[in-house]
């Protein structure tokens, strides 16, 4: 076959959990995968190929078993961010709660001031080993919240970092600006006002290219439901989709309040009432679930699974990877803890890192393995699917290609 025809790339040896079926892994023994131009070309059992695999390939790699995802997505994540609140972890263990550091000028602010202070290299320095860590785990698209500078240079710098971590990593990067995270102390008392301040920032930041989506934390800790229904309207006349915080720790009706908008995804959901499940559900929006957060909190309020699936809300999964609640890097982990304290199968938490993940970020051309989408995947060596719940810790992932390229997970300890 002309060379200019044939596949840039075929794997053989490896089972496939395709996912593209509506129950089941939509498993392939002794699969073949093949892509050309970042695409894939082929997925099927090796038997269907149509010649030998050097005539059909340039480059013909042989695994020797284990099984073969779509590349994870982390739907939900604060990367970007400087320092740490391990003192706050020390805290809670004596006693404190999440909402009592918070109100003393900690949690959420104290990481707002650490990011001030760093500069924009500094800032991507930090934040870079956690994006890796992710990627080593099977990570290849990143979901990166803005929403620890409450400024506009700050919150643009947070955003610019999100960007270059996707073009030194090679990552697919999709940003998400969360301007109405807290409160900033220069707003402290006018919170509308502050409002005013995150609408006059969206047309600026998005015009530099730096928003995919929009996000508010809805709480007593953080904006009121009137407050986030402003920032939707905002993003909704520039056309930016929106997701929400939604119910982590109190019910003020926020997943109906996002499904509402038609949004993406209502993230956390632990306190979602039946209402918000049935509005979710007539609007397609995602439920994300971050088990890492509740597990962190020592929360007890389960998100209504039941309900989810009753209604038929996709369920995905995403670490919440950030410093105060959930220091989260690895969403295998996230996953298992989606099984262990959700009681998810280990089908639909693999589900709700790939398809459901994608899903929640707007984007179809990953989360399956399908001819015409992305080649963004993972080899884990492993002997079947529920082992990637099953083992905390450890290194399961083998070769990660994304969009058809080997990705070195080396760690880099300069930029550029
Ligand atoms: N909910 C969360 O889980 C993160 N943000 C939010 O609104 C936590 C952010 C933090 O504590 O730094
Ligand atoms: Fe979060």
């Amino acid at each position: 076959m002309n060379t200019s025809l044939r596949w840039d790339g075929l794997l053989l040896g490896a089972s496939l959990a395709t996912l593209d079926s509506d129950n089941g892994y939509g498993g392939i023994e002794d699969g073949a995968l093949a892509w050309k131009d970042g695409v894939l070309a082929f997925v099927g059992p090796r038997s269907a190929l149509r010649d030998a695999p050097e005539a059909l390939a340039n480059e013909v790699i042989a695994l020797d078993g284990g099984w073969i995802t779509p590349g994870l997505v982390d739907c939900h994540t604060h990367v970007v961010f400087a320092g740490d609140r391990a003192h706050e972890f020390e805290l809670r263990l004596q006693g404190a709660s999440y909402e009592d550091i918070a109100r003393a000028g900690g949690g959420i602010l104290s990481t707002v001031r650490a990011v001030r202070e760093a500069s924009e290299d500094s800032l991507f320095m930090q934040s870079l080993p956690r994006a890796q860590a992710l990627l080593r785990d099977g990570a290849t698209t990143l979901e990166i919240k803005s929403g620890y500078g409450l400024d506009f240079d700050n919150e643009r710098k947070m955003l610019r970092v999100a960007r270059r971590l996707g073009e030194t990593l090679g990552i697919g990067v999709r940003t998400t600006f969360l301007g109405a995270h807290a409160l900033p102390p220069e707003f402290a008392g006018d919170a509308d006002g502050y409002i005013d301040a995150v609408l006059d920032w969206l047309p600026l930041l998005h015009a530099e290219g730096l928003v995919d989506a929009v996000d508010a934390f809805c709480e007593g800790i953080g904006f009121t439901p009137a407050q986030t229904r402003r920032v939707f309207d905002a993003a909704r006349a520039l056309g930016i989709p929106v997701k929400l915080h939604a119910d982590q720790l109190s019910d003020l009706g926020g997943a109906a309040l996002v499904a509402e908008f038609g949004g993406l995804s209502a993230d956390h959901v632990e306190y979602t009432s039946e209402t918000g499940v049935k509005a979710m559900a007539a609007n397609a929006t995602v439920a994300v679930l971050l088990p890492g957060a509740f597990h962190c909190l020592r929360e007890t309020k389960l998100p209504p699974i039941d309900a989810f699936r009753t209604h038929g809300v996709a369920m995905a999964v995403a670490t919440d990877c950030n410093p105060g609640t959930a220091p989260l890097l690895s969403l295998r982990q996230a996953m298992s803890l989606a099984c262990t304290h959700f009681r998810l199968t280990p089908e639909e938490a693999l589900r709700g890192a790939t398809v459901h993940a994608a899903r929640a970020l707007g984007l179809r051309d990953r989360g399956l393995l399908r001819v015409g989408l992305r080649a963004d995947l993972v080899h884990w060596r492993i002997r079947r699917p529920a082992e990637l719940c099953y083992w905390l810790g450890g290194e399961l992932a083998g070769n990660v290609f994304i969009a058809g390229q080997p990705v070195s997970c080396q760690i880099i300890s300069r930029p550029d």
